[in-house]
């Protein structure tokens, strides 16, 4: 028997084979974490809140959804990555690092002069970068314009794009939302960092979203309700998100700052912060660094 049939016959392997894979992916979402900590705290500013709270939606993208590896950035079939919330870039580089796109050590060199790893993504500068982002709003009509081409090539690639919940009230996400739907963009899944939280509030107290499934729903869109730090969920909807005919939202529930607790929930570490040696330290312990994995992160 072949251990591909075995899986198969064996409902318990197959069991352990998909908790591996989880495991594998908590991991990844871990040094996401403890690298983006470290990027912001040589760097002395940058955005962790949301880069914490998304860490477990890039692993399972970039270690197991997307058609994407470090040798095939000019492939024209790989898949398309647009982080709309771009100030997460911090998450990005550290995910690619992860999965070999870039060097772990080089990617701690965030915001500095000439490094390539800026505040925000550049698609001139790294290039597995698909496109400049930053500017909120605009990542989701790029990503549309990336699947209609796709679908224009008959390119089977799909395009993948992440938004931060605040993002949602620019108004340019409503006109691509309406867009995506009526040409019907099957190879689009948009999956949003529900966190609560924008810059310096909560979304409630600024301009409510709720109730947002509805309102992707009433623009056409298949919608998916998920935990954003369950990795069995994520994977699953990713799953069904390329089945789909019309184009998919997966609307994660997240924690901004997830993973350390003197930040969890705490609009102040949104962004322009600038991390103590204490508190790069502690955040570190918080998610179980070793003090090798704290040599390496922070003494550089
Ligand atoms: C068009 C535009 N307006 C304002 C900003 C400044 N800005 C950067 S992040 C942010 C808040 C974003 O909140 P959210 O989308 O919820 O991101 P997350 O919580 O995931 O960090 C703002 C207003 C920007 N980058 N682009
Ligand atoms: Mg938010």
């Amino acid at each position: 028997m072949t251990m591909q049939a075995r899986l198969k016959a064996d409902p318990a392997s197959a069991n352990d084979h998909a908790a591996r894979i989880e495991a594998g992916l908590g991991q990844a979402a871990r040094f996401v974490r403890m690298h983006s900590i470290a990027s912001i705290y040589h760097a002395g500013s940058g955005h962790p809140g949301g880069a914490l709270s998304s860490a477990d939606l890039f692993a399972c993208l970039y270690g197991a959804e997307m058609n994407v590896s470090p040798r095939g950035v000019d492939d024209p079939r790989r898949d398309r990555f647009v982080l709309s919330k771009g100030h997460a870039a911090p998450a990005l580089y550290a995910v690619g690092a992860y999965y070999g796109f870039c060097d772990a050590k080089d990617a701690l060199r965030l915001r500095k002069l000439n490094s390539p790893f800026q505040g925000h993504p550049h698609v001139l500068d790294l290039p597995w970068v698909e496109t400049s982002t930053g500017s909120l709003g605009q990542g989701i009509s790029v990503a549309i314009g990336m699947a209609i081409g796709l679908r224009i090539q008959k390119n089977p690639a799909r395009v993948y794009t992440m938004l931060g919940d605040g993002e949602l009230q620019e108004g340019q996400v409503w006109e691509a939302a309406m867009a995506a739907a009526h040409h019907g963009l099957g190879a689009l899944t948009a999956v949003i960092d529900y966190n609560k939280l924008q810059s310096d509030n909560s979304n409630d107290a600024i301009m409510r979203l709720e109730p947002l499934a509805d309102k992707w729903r009433a623009f056409g869109w298949d919608v998916q309700e998920i935990d954003g730090h369950d990795i069995a969920a994520i994977l699953a909807a990713l799953r069904h998100a390329g089945t789909t005919p019309q184009p998919s939202v997966i609307i994660a529930h997240t924690v901004k700052g997830k993973g350390v607790p003197y930040m969890e929930n705490i609009p102040l570490w949104h962004g322009s912060v600038k991390f103590t040696p204490q508190q790069a330290q502690e955040a570190l312990d918080a998610l179980g660094a070793s003090e090798a994995e704290k040599k390496d992160f922070l003494d550089v």
